[in-house]
């Protein structure tokens, strides 16, 4: 590929996120440059309005007071030229509380099958993350399979077949109310023999009750790790975006079950609430792997965290 079409395609993809963001952006940033007009120093006004901001975008206390703390060190004795200056200041503040978490999923393929296991409460966007995700590594060359682990819908299963027919990748399935685990470990043994790189499997995200749900995701694991010691190789837990501080409850309970290794964070697109990722970070220390912008194939971000800083704290 030319340099030129792949600055371009950097582009179009910086786009994507930076449309994505709008909500969360426009609720940090908007009318933000008139608050600095006429002043020459970060003063207790400001401080407040920027404060009350950072936390309507939902990213809990402590990471606001990271931030805010941040910004005082950064602006506290400077004069401030205009207000772009404190926009430059508060993106690099926020990449900073971002960056331990920036770790992007690695494929080992000496692991054949690699295999990534998503969990995550119903709604959240698992199946949905998995059609983009097993499209993106199929374009980077990798053969991927799918197992539909979530049995307890009917639809469940429809609608990854669906998934993909349209990115043409093999779906492992058995009919609904079939054993989870066994669906998994068929697809492992089916994955193995076939010499594909990358499994992922799917899995429910809602049983008769919780203890069910949880049980059922451990021994999914357990079936795993008897057939490769390391496998999964990714627990990803996929959490919805607009849930905000509630997402960090949701982590913090399937973080206790299973060993969760990283986070997929989706439906950013849809909320003003995008500074959670912010809240995740800072209190979970999960490896935030990718962001989920939209619902179509392209709409899965690496997660990087000076690029998700800019595209929430620009004009
Ligand atoms: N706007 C938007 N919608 C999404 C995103 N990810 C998933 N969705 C939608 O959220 C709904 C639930 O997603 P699904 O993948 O079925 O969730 P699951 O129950 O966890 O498997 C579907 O309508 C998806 O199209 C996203 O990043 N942005
Ligand atoms: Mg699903």
């Amino acid at each position: 590929m030319s340099d030129d079409k792949k600055s371009g395609e950097r582009r179009g993809l910086m786009g994507r996120l930076r449309n994505g963001l709008k909500r969360t952006r426009s609720g940090l940033t908007e009318g933000l440059a008139n608050v600095f007009v006429g002043r020459k120093r970060l003063d207790d006004e400001m401080l407040e309005e920027l404060e009350t901001r950072l936390l309507s975008a939902d990213m809990g206390i402590e990471a606001a007071q990271t931030v805010l703390d941040g910004l005082i060190e950064k602006l506290g004795r400077s004069e401030l030229r205009d207000g772009s200056v404190v926009l430059e200041a508060l993106q690099d503040e926020i990449a900073k509380v971002l960056k331990p978490v920036e770790q992007p999923l690695q494929i080992d393929l000496s692991r054949q099958p690699f295999v990534i296991l998503t969990v995550g409460v119903n709604g959240a966007g698992k199946t949905t993350t998995i059609g983009k995700l097993a499209s993106r590594y199929q374009q980077q060359g990798y053969s991927v399979m799918i197992a539909a682990g979530d049995t307890f819908r009917a639809a469940a299963v429809e609608q990854l077949k669906e998934w993909g027919e349209q990115i043409n990748c093999p779906v492992v399935a058995q009919a609904t109310g079939a054993d989870s685990a066994s669906v998994v470990y068929d697809a492992y043994e089916a994955a193995r023999a076939r010499g594909v790189d990358i499994l992922i499997a799917d899995t429910a995200g809602r049983l008769h009750t919780q203890g069910n749900l949880m049980e059922e995701l451990r021994k999914i694991r357990r079936v795993l790790s008897r057939q490769d010691s390391s496998s999964p190789h990714e627990t990803l837990l996929v959490l919805d975006g607009g849930n905000g501080q509630n997402a960090l409850a949701q982590a913090e309970k399937f973080g206790e079950a299973v060993n969760v290794s990283g986070l997929a964070v989706t439906k950013l697109d849809g909320t003003a609430r995008g500074g959670v990722l912010l809240a995740l970070a800072q209190r979970l220390q999960v490896p935030v792997r990718y962001v989920g912008v939209g619902e179509g194939v392209d709409d899965l971000r690496t997660f990087n965290a000076k690029e998700f800083a800019t595209a929430l704290a620009s004009e």
